[in-house]
C-alpha cells in the first residue's frame, strides 16, 4: 500500500523546497535526514498528531530554549569585528604584545550597549553607552570593558546592585523601561553625592550619541602597564572617534525612538556595508606615582578624570570595525566581556570599583551562558599563541556543561610525567613569559572603609559643568528639569537641588526655576569644593572633537513627482564627493517621475523616514508637488523637525511654500541648493534659542 504523505495532500506542493546538488539534505540535530519540514506526523490526513514525531519534538524543544538570560545590565547591544593597529610602539612601558610593534594588527570584537534597558529596548534612551573591546592578542584575550563616559556613578562595587536596581524599571510597576527619569533612580542618586560628577555627564549630550561611531570610549579605571624591567606605569585608556563627537537633541532623540528603535544598530550595519568603517584612535594617559600624588583627587577613585589639559592623551593605535557579525546570537549575544581577562604587560590597580568587577563578570557568565566552558564559544575563544598550536587554551581543566573539546590522553593533571613533548596534557608553566602580577607593596588593617582621598564629590562635577559650551550647559540644566519633573516625590527633587548647589549655583537656580521650586539650602560637603581649571576637551559642541564634515553622515533629499532631475543628480554627486550618504525620500517609494521624463526609485518613504534619521535635509520639489505637500503633515513635520533640530536645510526655489508652512526662518543654515553641501556639515546651535526654551 502507498503511504499517504503531505506531498500528496492539501498544501499544493509549493511549500516544499527539495534537496539537490546545490542544496544539502535538511537533517535533525543528530543527523537524521528530514523528508518533510512542513507537517507534523498525524494519524490520517485530518487526524490527531502523534507524540512519536521526534522531528517535530526536537525542533520545537530547541526553539523553546532559544533565548538565554539577557545581561543584567547592558542587555541591549550591537557589535562588530575589526582590528586594532598599533601606531606607536609602547615597548618602553609595557610588554603587552599588541603594543610592541608599529603597524602590528590585532583582531578585535567590539560591542556597544545601553545600560538600563532590556535586550529589546530602544537604541536611543538617555543612557550611558557601554564600549567593550575584546582584543584577541597573541598572548590571550584582553577585554577593555569601558563606557562612553570616563567616570562612574559609584566608588565601590558593593553598591552596584543598588545602583542598577534603582535605575532599572521600578520593582512593583515594571516601568519605565530604559529610562532614568523616575523616582527610584533619583532617590538613590540624591542620596549618593559621589554620583554627582557622573550625573553631570549623564544629563549632558554624552548620553545622546548620534551614532556609535560618534562616541568617545574610556577604560574609566586607572590600570597599569608593566615593562620588561617589571616597572609599572599607570595608564588610562581613551578611544577617540575619527568621525568626531556628535549628539542628538532631546526632542530628536525621543522621535528617533519612535521612528527607528534600532537606529544605532542599523547605522553600525549600514556604515560597514557602505565601507564607511567606524574608526577610533586609542590614546593613553601615562603617569607615575609622583604625578598621582600631586593631584587633588585619588586616581583610584573611578568618579574622577585626569583632565587632558593636565595630562595630554598620547595616541598609540587605531581601531577599525570593518565586519558585521554573521550571526547576532552566536557572536553579539554570546560574547562574554570580562575585565579580569588581562594579558602580560597590563595590570590592575586597587580601585575598589575595578576590583569588584574582577569578580562580577566571570560570575555573571555562568548564569547567562550557563557553563564554565563559555570560553570555548567561538566568539570568546582566544586566537593567540595557544590557538596557533591547535587549541585556544592549553591546560588541565576538564569537563563541565557543554564541553566542546575532546581532550586526549591521560594527563589531565599537572605536573605529570605522562605527556611527552607536543603531546596532549604536556603544557607547562613558564616563569619568564607567563603573566606576572605587579608586586605592589600592600599592608594594612582589614577595614570596611573609604579613604579620605575619595571624599570630594563635587569639584569635578563643577569642573565638568563649567567646562561646557553654553549650549551644553543649557542642555544639562534642561535634562535635569525634564528628569526631575518626572520624579513624583518632592523630597527627592529637593535633595537633588541641595546637591546641585554644591556643583554650581547658577545651575541649581536654573533647575529650580524650571521646576518652579524654591532652592533649599545646599547639602553639606565632606571636603571643600575646588574651582579646578576648566577643561575644554570635555566639550562636544565647539570642542576639539566636533567635526564639520559630511563624511559618514547622511543627507535626506525630499523629492516627489516632477523633481528637477538635474538638480537632484548634481546634489547627490556633491554629497557623495564630500563622503556623505545621500538618501532620497519620497511620498511613494517605487517610482518617482522626474522633470526630464526619467524616473527613480526613492531610497525611503516619507512616513518611514522622518528627518530625525538624517543629519541634514534638502528639499527639491516642483511647484505642483510643493503645493500638494503643504497639505501633508508628514512633509511639513519633516521640514519643521529639521529646523527645530538645528539641521541645515537646502531647498529649491519651488519648495519655499513647504518651508514657510513648516515655520522655517532664514538663517545661516537655511540655504538654496548651491550653498547646501557646505552648510550641511554642521548643526546651527545659535538657532536653538529661537526654537525652544531651555532651562
Ligand atoms: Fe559592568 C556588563 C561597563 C561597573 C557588573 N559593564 C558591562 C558591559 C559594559 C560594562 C560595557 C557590557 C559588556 C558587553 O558588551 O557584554 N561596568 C562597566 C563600566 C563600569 C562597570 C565601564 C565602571 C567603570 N559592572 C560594573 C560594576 C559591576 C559590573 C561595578 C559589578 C560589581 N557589568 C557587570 C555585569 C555585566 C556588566 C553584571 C552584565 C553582563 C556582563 O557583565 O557580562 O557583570
Amino acid at each position: 500500500m502507498t503511504e499517504l504523505t503531505s506531498r500528496d495532500a492539501g498544501n499544493g506542493g509549493e511549500t516544499h523546497q527539495t534537496a539537490d546538488a546545490d542544496h544539502p539534505v535538511l537533517t535533525t540535530n543528530h543527523g537524521t535526514p528530514i523528508s518533510d519540514n512542513q507537517n507534523q506526523l498525524k494519524a490520517g490526513p485530518r487526524g490527531p498528531v502523534l507524540l512519536e514525531d521526534e522531528i517535530f519534538r526536537e525542533k520545537i524543544n530547541h526553539f523553546d530554549h532559544e533565548r538565554i538570560p539577557e545581561r543584567i545590565v547592558h542587555a541591549r547591544g550591537s557589535a562588530a569585528h575589526g582590528y586594532f593597529e598599533c601606531t606607536e610602539s609602547l615597548a618602553d612601558v609595557t610588554i603587552a604584545d599588541l603594543f610592541q610593534r608599529k603597524g602590528q594588527r590585532t583582531e578585535v570584537f567590539t560591542r556597544f550597549s545601553t545600560v538600563a534597558g532590556g535586550a529589546g529596548s530602544i537604541d536611543t534612551p538617555r543612557d550611558v553607552r557601554g564600549f567593550a573591546v575584546k582584543f584577541y592578542t597573541r598572548e590571550g584575550n584582553w577585554d577593555l570593558v569601558g563606557n562612553n563616559i570616563p567616570v562612574f556613578f559609584i566608588q565601590d562595587a558593593i553598591k552596584f546592585p543598588d545602583l542598577i536596581h534603582a535605575a532599572k524599571m521600578e520593582a512593583d510597576r515594571g516601568y519605565p523601561q530604559a529610562a532614568t527619569a523616575h523616582d527610584t533612580f533619583w532617590d538613590f542618586i540624591s542620596l549618593m553625592p559621589e554620583s554627582t560628577h557622573m550625573i553631570m555627564w549623564a544629563m549632558s549630550d554624552r548620553t545622546l550619541p548620534r551614532t556609535f561611531a560618534n562616541m568617545e570610549g574610556f577604560g574609566v579605571h586607572t590600570f597599569r602597564f608593566i615593562n620588561k624591567e617589571g616597572k609599572s606605569t599607570f595608564v588610562k585608556f581613551h578611544w577617540k572617534p575619527k568621525a568626531g563627537l556628535a549628539s542628538t537633541i532631546w526632542d530628536e532623540t525621543v522621535k528617533i525612538a519612535g521612528a527607528d528603535p534600532d537606529f544605532q544598530r542599523r547605522d553600525l550595519f549600514e556604515r560597514i556595508e557602505r565601507g564607511d568603517y567606524p574608526t577610533w584612535e586609542l590614546g593613553v594617559q601615562l603617569f607615575d606615582e609622583a604625578f598621582a600624588n600631586s593631584q587633588p583627587y585619588d586616581v583610584l577613585d573611578a568618579t574622577k578624570i585626569i583632565p587632558e589639559e593636565v595630562l595630554p592623551v598620547r595616541i598609540v593605535g587605531k581601531m577599525v570595525l570593518d565586519r558585521y557579525p554573521d550571526n547576532y546570537f552566536a557572536e553579539t549575544e554570546q560574547a562574554a566581556f570580562v575585565p579580569s581577562h588581562i594579558v602580560p604587560g597590563i595590570g590592575f590597580t586597587n580601585d575598589p570599583l575595578l576590583q569588584g568587577r574582577l569578580f562580577s563578570y566571570t560570575d555573571t557568565q555562568l548564569s547567562r551562558l550557563g557553563s564554565v566552558n563559555f570560553h570555548q564559544l567561538p566568539i570568546n575563544a582566544a586566537k593567540g599563541r595557544a590557538a596557533a598550536a591547535g587549541c585556544p587554551f592549553m591546560n588541565q581543566q576538564r569537563d563541565g556543561h557543554m564541553q566542546m573539546a575532546v581532550p586526549k590522553g591521560r594527563a589531565n593533571y599537572e605536573p605529570n610525567s605522562l605527556a611527552k613533548a607536543g603531546e596532549p596534557g604536556g603544557a607547562r608553566e613558564d616563569a619568564a613569559k607567563g603573566y606576572k602580577t605587579f608586586p605592589s607593596d600592600e599592608e594594612g588593617q582589614k577595614l570596611r572603609i573609604r579613604p579620605e582621598s575619595f571624599a570630594d564629590h563635587y569639584s569635578q562635577a563643577r569642573l565638568f559643568f563649567r567646562s561646557m559650551d553654553p549650549a551644553e550647559q543649557a542642555h544639562i540644566a534642561s535634562a535635569l528639569v525634564f528628569e526631575l519633573s518626572k520624579v513624583s516625590l518632592e523630597h527627592i527633587r529637593l535633595q537633588m537641588l541641595a546637591n546641585l548647589r554644591n556643583v554650581d549655583e547658577d545651575l541649581a537656580a536654573r533647575v529650580a526655576d524650571g521646576l518652579a521650586m524654591d532652592l533649599p539650602p545646599a547639602s553639606p560637603t565632606a571636603a571643600p569644593v575646588l574651582d579646578m581649571a576648566p577643561s575644554p576637551a570635555l566639550r562636544i559642541i565647539r570642542g576639539p572633537l566636533e567635526r564639520h564634515t559630511l563624511e559618514g553622515r547622511s543627507v535626506g533629499i525630499l523629492i516627489a513627482d516632477g523633481t528637477d532631475a538635474a538638480e537632484l543628480n548634481a546634489l547627490k554627486k556633491a554629497i557623495q564627493a564630500e563622503g556623505g550618504h545621500a538618501m532620497t525620500i519620497a511620498p511613494k517609494v517605487g517610482k518617482v517621475p522626474l522633470s526630464d521624463g526619467s524616473a527613480v526609485a526613492a531610497d525611503a518613504q516619507l512616513f518611514g523616514q522622518p528627518s530625525v534619521t538624517v543629519d541634514a535635509c534638502a528639499v527639491i520639489l516642483s511647484e505642483k508637488a510643493a503645493a500638494k505637500l503643504v497639505k501633508e503633515a508628514a512633509a511639513v513635520q519633516w521640514v519643521m523637525d529639521a529646523f527645530g533640530h538645528l539641521k541645515a536645510i537646502g531647498a529649491s526655489a519651488a519648495a519655499k511654500p513647504l518651508l514657510d508652512k513648516a515655520g522655517v526662518e532664514a538663517d545661516e543654515g537655511v540655504t538654496d541648493l548651491s550653498g547646501f553641501v557646505e552648510a550641511a556639515k554642521k548643526r546651527y546651535w545659535d538657532r536653538e534659542p529661537k526654537v525652544r526654551t531651555l532651562a
